[in-house]
């Protein structure tokens, strides 16, 4: 059975959030001691002798763990500080790491037409160097933002590159949008549909996580939180601590500090990576009903373009602060249709679900709680005509560390041509202006590609509208059928 994932980790905002998730995959399996299959899809175990890292053999006892990552940035901070000499370096091989000093001055052409052919045989022979660590390899997960000009225009320069030598196995991108409201990067919107171009075509299947969302997230944290009350002390004045007050839950401070020191989203990115360490859990650990990466993509995905997850967590919000929203179970299972509680914002009452899929995390949770929840659900949402049951279950018995369960949904519907429609309108108020063009064409981005890229998005917008009216059509025809049964009086 397929087993091993790689993780290509690319630019500031990959890293961030990868850091993030290997830490708390880390003190998932802290208490574990022998290394096994399921931890191997994402872990080797073994110890270093002189320059080289020695394998052990599955059943071993836990030694060594190394992440099977591979980790590019185009500029060296984040890599410099945190990855090699931080609190993880031990996770990481040199040998696993390529990076440059100046980085791709958020322009997705740079990172995609220069630094992709400038480092395509150094990556991808480290790519073939993990590869051959494995027994049988599963797929890749790329983590990147879409915003910039590394994680946006590398990394699926990469993509695609992955993509042509292992065509066989599947490739996921989890990819953090630009918030549009609170962005410092004003040729964002270039950048992400560049990008989104990429994944349309490249990618098996892509885990949208807006920065609005993270944002408003945390935001509500903060407002819940009691303390928050006078969070910068009472030697401050009132003025300074409104302001920070203010800069924090706007993600102000965040973002105009992005690039540089200070807040590095760490709450945001804490979520993310509880996202994809749930998605990721029932591979990590043995359990009753494991789904694997392979059958989500298989079965969440009907259209192969239409490939655009809606994410939802639950406890959400106790993940940062224990005070809050505490939940029962069957609030967890609804949560999924809260958009207060998705990665990326949809209405789940005027969106229709293609396929829906649940991953479970409890010790003691019973089938029957999860099929009374799903039924929940099902009757809740609109199913397409064809598709009624399309609900794919994942159970896993390890609970995430501090908590008792937590349900993580990954549904494919309709709404998320609302975030496209949002994108593709604030890339053609740039485009229309034709700002900033001559940044992209110094690199090797022309007209042709920024029209495809609007093209593109657009019929991705069109095909998700298409389904709906068919499915309208469809559930009235089948009235109409059951109608022309009745008896006419
Ligand atoms: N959620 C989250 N968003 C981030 C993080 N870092 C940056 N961003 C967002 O990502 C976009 C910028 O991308 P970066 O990842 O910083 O850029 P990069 O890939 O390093 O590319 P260059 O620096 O341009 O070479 C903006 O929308 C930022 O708001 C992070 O750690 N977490
Ligand atoms: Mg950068």
């Amino acid at each position: 059975m397929p087993r091993e994932i790689i993780t290509i980790q690319v630019g500031q905002c990959g890293n961030q959030i990868g850091l993030k998730f290997w830490e708390q995959a880390l003190r998932e399996h802290r208490n574990q001691l022998l290394y096994d299959d399921a931890l191997s899809s994402f872990f080797r175990n073994g110890e270093m002798d002189g320059e080289i890292f020695e394998e052990y053999p599955l059943g071993s006892e836990i030694n060594d763990l190394k992440a099977r990552a591979i980790v590019v940035d185009m500029e060296c901070g984040v890599i410099n500080n945190k990855i090699l000499n931080g609190e993880l370096s031990d996770i990481f091989e040199a040998r696993q790491v390529v990076s440059d000093q100046s980085g791709a001055g958020n322009n997705w052409a740079q990172g995609h037409f220069e630094y992709g052919p400038m480092y395509e045989e150094e990556i991808m022979d480290k790519v073939r160097c993990a590869t051959e660590k494995c027994d049988s390899l599963q797929g890749f997960v790329f983590l990147h933002s879409l915003g910039g000009g590394t994680g946006s225009g590398l990394g699926t320069y990469l993509l695609k590159s992955v993509g042509n030598e292992y065509v066989n196995n599947f490739k996921f991108s989890t990819c953090v949008f630009p918030s549009p409201e609170n962005d410092d990067v004003a040729v964002s919107p270039y950048n992400s549909m560049l990008a989104l171009n990429c994944l349309i075509e490249y990618s098996d299947c892509v885990l949208p996580i807006e920065n609005q969302s993270l944002f408003d997230i945390v935001k509500r944290i903060d407002d819940l939180d009691k303390y928050k009350k006078n969070p910068y002390g009472t030697s401050l004045n009132k003025k300074i601590a409104k302001d920070m007050a203010m800069a924090d839950s706007k993600g102000g401070a965040t973002i105009t500090d992005s690039k540089g020191m200070g807040h590095h989203f760490e709450r945001e990115n804490t979520i993310v990576a509880h996202v994809i360490n749930n998605l990721t859990s029932s591979m990590r650990f043995e359990g009753s009903l494991n789904v694997d990466m392979n059958e989500i993509t298989m079965n969440l995905v009907p259209y192969p373009k239409l490939h655009f997850l809606v994410s939802s967590l639950s406890p959400l919000y106790q993940l940062i602060n224990k005070k809050c929203d505490p939940r029962s179970l069957d609030q967890s299972f609804l949560d999924a249709l809260d958009p207060n509680y998705q990665l990326v914002k949809t209405d789940p009452m005027k969106s229709l679900y293609l396929a829906c899929g649940l991953i479970v995390r409890s010790k003691t949770i019973e089938i029957s709680q999860v099929n009374r929840g799903v039924e929940t659900l099902q009757d809740k949402i609109n199913m397409i005509y064809w598709n009624k049951e399309g609900f794919k279950v994942g159970i896993c018995k390890k609970p995430p560390i501090n908590q008792d369960y937590s349900i993580l949904s990954l549904c494919n519907s309709t709404g998320i041509r609302g975030v496209f429609k949002a994108l593709l309108s604030k890339f053609q108020k740039l485009y229309k202006h034709k700002a900033y063009l001559a940044n992209y064409e110094k690199f090797g981005a022309e007209r042709d590609l920024f029209d495809e890229c609007e093209e593109n998005c657009a019929q991705l917008i069109s095909n998700y509208a298409q389904l709906e009216m068919e499915n309208g059509k469809e559930v009235e025809e089948e009235s109409l059928e059951e109608m022309s049964f009745e008896p006419i009086v």
